[in-house]
């Protein structure tokens, strides 16, 4: 399935960039700068959800251009956009222990699908810990991911079944543990203390080994993504982010705009629902989807 030919970035991107580059057309029609009209560019980049802090520095990037206005401002763009997310890669390496946290349908399950196919392809033992013990037939959407896998399950208290799963993938040998958790937002604070409390017991049986957070988000709801960033953090030691659904969303600028407020690393972008659809991420692929002419164009 690896070998499968897979979706371009920019493909994946195109409603986000299309929007954008939609609105940004004075720029990239002008002849001069006179023909450049600066309110319509900052407008659109805060529909793209990029924030005003963000979208005020590139303008301020587009402004300090001095070479053709023509042709080389893609070019700038896209370097410029590097320079500024290229801090922000992060790679998920197969660990001891990750931790998938998020809010209802963010993506939890299908991420932890997608990178134990992934890493159980490389060779790593896996094992998968269904600690969404809330949501009925959550257990059994997890079975589908993880036919290939050792998998730990229980009803009840989730911190119970983690300690369960951790003590079974021990004695498996298994060299990475992934754990699913119910979704939750961020103001339901029983549920919030519920997830301390798994975490204490990861710590607790695993205080050797690092745990990565691993905070889901879906791309599609923008702005309401950086409350679940800070309110999640409160509550567990977040690592990095995934952001998923970039595949169905214009708001792919809500990607700049958490790392400029958050500074966490982006672990990878969820792209489709099938598990493939992981794309580790790249400053320079995704300032080259969102600011290179559109395919066709
Ligand atoms: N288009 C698209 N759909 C996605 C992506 N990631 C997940 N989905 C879909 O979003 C829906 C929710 O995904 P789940 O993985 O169940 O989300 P979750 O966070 O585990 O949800 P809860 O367990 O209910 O909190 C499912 O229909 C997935 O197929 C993605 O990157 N792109
Ligand atoms: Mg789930």
């Amino acid at each position: 399935m690896w070998n499968r030919v897979k979706t371009n970035l920019k493909s994946v991107l195109s409603r986000t960039a299309g929007g954008v580059q939609q609105g940004w057309s004075s720029l990239f029609k002008a002849k001069s700068w006179q023909d450049v009209d600066w309110d319509t560019l900052e407008e659109t980049l805060l529909l793209a959800d990029v924030g005003t802090d963000a979208a005020e520095k590139l303008l301020d990037a587009v402004k300090a251009y001095k070479g053709d206005i023509g042709t080389g401002i893609r070019a700038h763009l896209i370097q410029h956009t590097t320079t500024v997310m290229k801090p922000f890669e992060g790679a998920l390496h197969p660990s001891p222990v990750v931790l998938f946290v998020g809010v209802n349908g963010s993506g939890k399950t299908t991420t932890l699908g997608k990178l134990a196919a992934l890493w159980g392809h490389q060779g790593h033992r896996v094992h998968i810990i269904a600690g969404d013990t809330f949501r009925a037939g959550a257990t059994e959407q997890l079975s589908l991911w993880a036919k290939d896998f050792s998998m730990t399950t229980g009803q009840g208290d989730p911190a119970s079944v983690v300690y369960k799963g951790l003590m079974a993938a021990q004695e498996n040998n298994d060299d990475v543990v992934l754990i699913d958790t119910a979704g939750r937002l961020p103001n339901q604070v029983g549920l919030m203390d519920q997830m301390k409390k798994l975490y204490g017991v990861i710590q607790k049986l695993r205080p050797e080994q690092s745990c990565q957070g691993v905070l889901t988000l879906d791309a599609t709801v923008g702005q309401h993504a950086l409350v679940q960033i800070e309110n999640f953090q409160k509550c567990v030691p977040v690592t990095g982010l995934i952001m998923n659904k970039m595949d169905g969303t214009a708001k792919g600028g809500i990607l700049i705009q958490a790392c400029h407020r958050y500074g966490l690393p982006i672990y990878g972008l969820g792209v489709g629902e099938s598990v493939s659809d992981f794309r580790p991420f790249v400053a320079s692929d995704y300032a080259d989807a969102l600011w290179s002419t559109p395919e066709g164009a």
